[in-house]
């Protein structure tokens, strides 16, 4: 299978980080989304990453549906999202609370970096860092030994925490100080110590280590 995106995409890297914790071999296509915007579109008509090309040659693109199909290739047994009931819909929320992290702060970063200086709409940005710090501060407050507590301890980790550890490095590139608490009074006396730990925990892994995006201003690609 080929995996199209580059690791300082959040959601290239979430995609990369559970086929390699479950496994799974595959060759990486590190075509850019903005440098070869027109190539992309063959692959994904929406020209976004992440996509992932079976050996059929099905495209799945969108990490959800794709870590859908893994979840349901694995079974139930070694999937990274439980099957059902209260620990799926919590799962769900800390998922949908890092992706909605992502995309906002992905937005600032987008108008910040992307976008000419004279379009850039100021008030906008100070929303969706709002927003994004929003995220940050409730996904601070959960309890990460409990959310996996039903697993075994070699379970690898679930979908919420890779995602999780994903938005943190990726707001590490694009806006640290969203996670400093110098730059929103919601943070203020940063509450942000849970994050940092789990991000810690899981960086030190092979399937992280080997995904980690190089240091450099996003987006590269
Ligand atoms: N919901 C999508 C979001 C994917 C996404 O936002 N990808 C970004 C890179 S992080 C992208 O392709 N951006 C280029 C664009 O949207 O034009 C997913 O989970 O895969």
């Amino acid at each position: 299978m080929i995996l199209v995106g580059q690791y300082d995409s959040p959601y290239v890297r979430r995609v990369a980080i559970a086929l390699r914790e479950l496994g799974f071999d595959y060759t990486h296509d590190t075509r850019s989304v903005f440098g070869d915007f027109e190539d992309m579109r063959k692959t994904n008509p929406l020209s976004r990453i992440p996509s992932l090309i079976l050996d059929d040659g099905t495209t799945l693109i969108d990490s959800a549906a794709i870590l859908d199909w893994l979840d349901e290739a694995v079974g139930e047994g070694r999937a990274l999202l439980a099957a059902a009931g209260s620990e799926r819909q919590r799962q769900l929320q800390v998922i949908a609370l890092a992706s909605g992290a992502i995309d906002k702060a992905g937005a600032a970063a987008y108008e910040r970096i992307i976008r000419p200086e004279r379009y850039r709409w100021p008030d906008w940005m100070a929303r969706c860092r709002t927003q994004a710090a929003g995220a940050l501060a409730a996904l601070a407050a959960i309890d990460w030994a409990d959310l996996r507590a039903s697993y075994a301890p070699t379970h690898p980790p679930l979908h919420a925490e890779i995602i999780t550890a994903c938005l943190i490095r990726y707001v590490r590139m694009t806006d640290p100080a969203l996670l400093e608490g110098s730059a929103h009074a919601l943070l203020e006396g940063s509450a942000h110590a849970s994050l940092i730990a789990l991000s810690a925990r899981l960086e030190a892994r092979p399937a992280f280590i080997a995904t980690c995006p190089p240091d450099v201003a996003y987006p590269k690609g």
